[in-house]
């Protein structure tokens, strides 16, 4: 009910009466005071006039469940919001809730996690009231081969919900960063539980940096958060329902294909390192070549010395720009 307050209170661009909202509601005049209260509790400014009613001053950049859940637009995903003030880390406790039998595309977010995870066990800064923090639990039935192709959906998702938000074009670089000016913005990371034929569920958590002021001296030279590169800060709970929503778009697209094939000229021209000079690092093996794109698969095509195309696998390698981070 306080996700439909919080919905009804911002899509009137004047003051909505207690009855009107009582009536959309079917609860009490009483039921609706309450959850005013606690709103305005939690960050919201709203100014009640006796006879007019209550308006939606500005909604601050809250998180709550309620506040995600009155911006979603998605038809299904996302629907169930697990809200955490603090979590270890929103996959941890995604899988926690997909062990527990969470339902397909449950949404966990946090303001703060205090063991933030990037992958091969490398820590991902997530500060409290600053970024998103989220992750998705999803259950395709697919071959575990399939999983790594989903960290190339969802860095296409945020590229494309981010410029419906507000209008940045963040760029991909393969396979789980989002960059700006050359600076990582985001992060992804896939994990999966599967038996050998099937997935039994994957997570796929992605964190964004969007109204982070200062990074820590290990990664200022490689960070940047939406708020640095813009100089304005912007509300998350609106850019987590635009992610959502592309998400959910591109997944059903996916699901009936089984492969990239629907978004690869899309993550193709958001691709940052397109047609640049690429330094592969694998475990044994280091080169330098020219990125042509992904494959339907999500590989990713480098074009050898010799014009060989090497089919790159996400897992084995990093790839950097030759001259750095891109
Ligand atoms: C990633 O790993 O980029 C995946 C990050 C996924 C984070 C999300 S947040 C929600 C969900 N819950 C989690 O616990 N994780 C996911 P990787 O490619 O391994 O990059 C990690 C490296 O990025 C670190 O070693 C740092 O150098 C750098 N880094 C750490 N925090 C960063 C930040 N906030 N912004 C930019 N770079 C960062």
């Amino acid at each position: 009910m306080k996700a439909e307050v919080i919905r009804l209170l911002r899509e009137c661009d004047t003051y909505l009466s207690g009855q009107e909202l009582c009536e959309s509601l079917h609860v009490s005049r009483t039921a609706v005071w309450k959850v005013i209260k606690q709103l305005k509790e939690e960050g919201y400014a709203i100014e009640a006039v006796r006879n007019k009613g209550y308006y939606l001053v500005e909604s601050a950049d809250v998180l709550t469940a309620a506040e995600i859940r009155s911006c979603m637009k998605s038809r299904w995903m996302g629907h169930k919001v697990e809200f955490r003030e603090e979590t270890d880390s929103t996959n941890t406790e995604a899988r926690r809730q997909a062990e527990k039998g969470a339902l397909d595309g449950t949404l966990v977010v946090a303001e703060c996690q205090t063991a933030g995870k990037g992958r091969r066990g490398r820590h991902w800064t997530s500060p409290a009231g600053t970024g998103i923090w989220m992750s998705l639990v999803l259950k395709p039935k697919l071959e575990p081969s399939c999983a790594p192709m989903l960290t190339l959906l969802a860095g296409l998702a945020v590229s494309v919900g981010i410029e419906d938000y507000c209008g940045l074009k963040p760029q991909i670089k393969w396979p789980n960063d989002l960059t700006l000016e050359g600076k990582k913005i985001c992060g992804i990371l896939t994990e999966m539980s599967a038996d050998m034929e099937m997935i039994q569920y994957v997570v796929v958590g992605i964190g964004i940096n969007v109204n982070i002021e200062e990074f820590p001296e290990e990664i200022a030279r490689t960070a940047t958060s939406l708020y640095l590169e813009t100089g304005k800060k912007l509300k998350r709970s609106g850019m987590i329902a635009c992610i959502v929503k592309r998400m959910e778009e591109y997944y059903e697209k996916f699901l009936s294909m089984a492969d990239l094939s629907c978004i690869q000229e899309d993550y193709e021209e958001r691709l940052v390192n397109l047609n640049r000079e690429v330094l592969v690092l694998a475990s044994k093996d280091e080169y330098k070549g020219i990125c042509r794109g992904i494959n339907k698969t999500g590989e990713l095509l480098v074009e050898r010395e010799d014009k060989s195309i090497s089919q790159v696998m996400s897992g084995e390698v990093s790839v950097r720009g030759v001259y750095g981070y891109v």
